[in-house]
């Protein structure tokens, strides 16, 4: 439980926020990079920095054996994950528990419990956190789905127990789509996840994505920082996070908030964590997943409720009690976080490596920007887009749509291709200003 030298098993802009939580509470620091990584801001700004493998993740940011290696040799007790890589993986917070390093996030149990999309559904259910209907577990054979379509009636959704980010997920209309996608899911699924097992949902049209923050401790304290509505994504990668959510009102977000609570409490569960919330077009609610990480998306939260999300989890890992009383918290005005990619939008949102020319930070009261690039840095290709997170607060949600307007248009980066001007026409997209948006707002907007 007790360290005072932590190593952060990732890179980026979430290896520096890491790296910042950790410099306040007084820890040292380790960062670990590839060969591709040698010149990265996370590098310089952590107090040792380890050569963990060559540019492939697999044999780097993946490679169990190195990081741990990398944690005996320069005498870190604790690991943080950030998110991707090794932060949803079982095996690896078990590695790091036999090593006796403390892995700053949730126990092994509970990552691999909520892993297994079908398990992680019928637990919540049994506490009266109810899911999409549906099957109750897995679907062995088509057969065994009619009857549960003729009860719940097309569309229907089917998934696999391994999947989330809408890997091997079909939708059905009719019987003859749901024998073919029943059998393309199954295909997909075993090629993913080498697990086969589907089940099926009822299919929301046109949903709103809300998810809801909470943080527990390892003394059954929980509390739930709000909602954030993560709408506005495409193919399954989010692009725009705002939080409070323009659809959820105070008898709403009673409800939401209370869930999300029971479901932590009830699986004993501890670290950050967000409870994924799928909302219908009549504003009802069902668990989708619970993402056993920090997440991407954490400062929107952070903006509203002035909770620092990263040094409360090292908090916890350190076996320190949550301070924060739900009773006593408020949410302040209101903040939108949009995701700076190296993608050129006019271009299908292809990647675009190469070299930052140079580089201006928006400033200013309410502007956020969380990054590791700086002019001169080039974007290695190996690694996911995101260069950076614009994230600004306001008094308004009107204040801070015409604060994050300003942001996007003070924003330079020269030398490549990045979302930003994308992340302007959606500030002036009129639905986007009424609030009217689902997880359909990109594709409407594009096609
Ligand atoms: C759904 C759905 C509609 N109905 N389930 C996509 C990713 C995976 N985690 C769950 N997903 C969905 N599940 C039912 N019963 C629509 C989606 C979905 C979606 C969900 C959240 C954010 C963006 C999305 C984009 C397309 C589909």
């Amino acid at each position: 439980m007790k360290f005072d030298k932590i190593l952060i098993a990732n890179r980026g802009e979430i290896a520096i926020r890491i790296i910042r939580a950790a410099k306040e509470l007084k820890l040292k620091t380790v960062a670990i990079y590839s060969e591709a990584d040698s010149d990265a801001l996370h590098t310089k700004l952590a107090d040792e920095a380890v050569c963990i493998g060559p540019a492939p993740s697999k044999q780097s940011y993946l490679n169990m054996t190195s990081i741990i290696s990398a944690a005996e040799i320069s005498g870190a007790q604790a690991i943080h994950p950030g998110y991707g890589f090794l932060a949803e993986n079982p095996d690896f917070v078990e590695i790091c528990e036999s090593c006796g390093i403390t892995f700053i996030g949730p126990t092994p149990e509970h990552v691999r419990l909520m892993g297994d999309k079908i398990k992680a559904k019928t637990t919540m259910s049994k506490a009266g956190i109810k899911g999409i209907p549906g099957s109750d577990g897995a679907i062995a054979v088509f057969k065994e789905a009619q009857p549960i379509v003729k009860r719940i009636g097309f569309p229907v959704i089917l998934k696999a127990a391994s999947g989330g980010g809408g890997k091997g997920m079909r939708i059905a209309h009719n019987n003859a789509e749901l024998e073919s996608g029943f059998r393309i899911a199954q295909a997909e699924a075993k090629a993913a996840f080498g697990d086969n097992r589907i089940y099926v949902e009822k299919y929301i049209a046109r949903p709103r994505h809300i998810e809801v923050q909470i943080l527990a401790d390892n003394f059954g304290n929980v509390v739930a920082l709000g909602e954030r509505e993560c709408s506005i994504q495409r193919r399954h990668q989010k692009l725009v996070e705002e939080s409070p959510s323009p659809v959820v009102d105070k008898a709403i977000r009673r409800k939401l908030l209370t869930s999300a609570a029971k479901a932590a409490s009830n699986i004993g569960y501890r670290s950050a964590g967000t409870i994924e919330f799928l909302m219908d077009e009549k504003k009802n609610f069902h668990f989708m997943e619970m993402n056993t990480r920090i997440q991407v998306e954490h400062p929107v939260t952070e903006m509203v409720t002035g909770v620092d999300l990263l040094k409360e989890q090292i908090k916890i890992a350190l076996g320190e009690k949550i301070t924060i009383k739900q009773k006593n918290f408020a949410l302040r005005g209101h903040a939108i976080e949009c995701r700076i990619n190296a993608e050129d939008p006019s271009r299908n949102f292809m990647p675009t490596p190469g070299t930052i020319t140079f580089f201006h930070m928006p400033q200013g009261l309410g502007v956020r920007f969380d990054t590791h690039i700086f002019a001169g840095y080039t974007i290695p290709r190996m690694y996911d887009s995101l260069l950076g997170k614009l994230i600004c607060h306001g008094n308004s949600r009107t204040e801070a749509i015409a604060r994050m307007r300003q942001a996007l248009g003070e924003l330079v980066i020269e030398g490549i291709a990045t979302t930003a001007p994308f992340h302007l026409k959606i500030m002036d997209n009129k639905k986007f200003i009424a609030g009217d948006i689902s997880t359909h707002f990109i594709e409407d907007i594009t096609s």
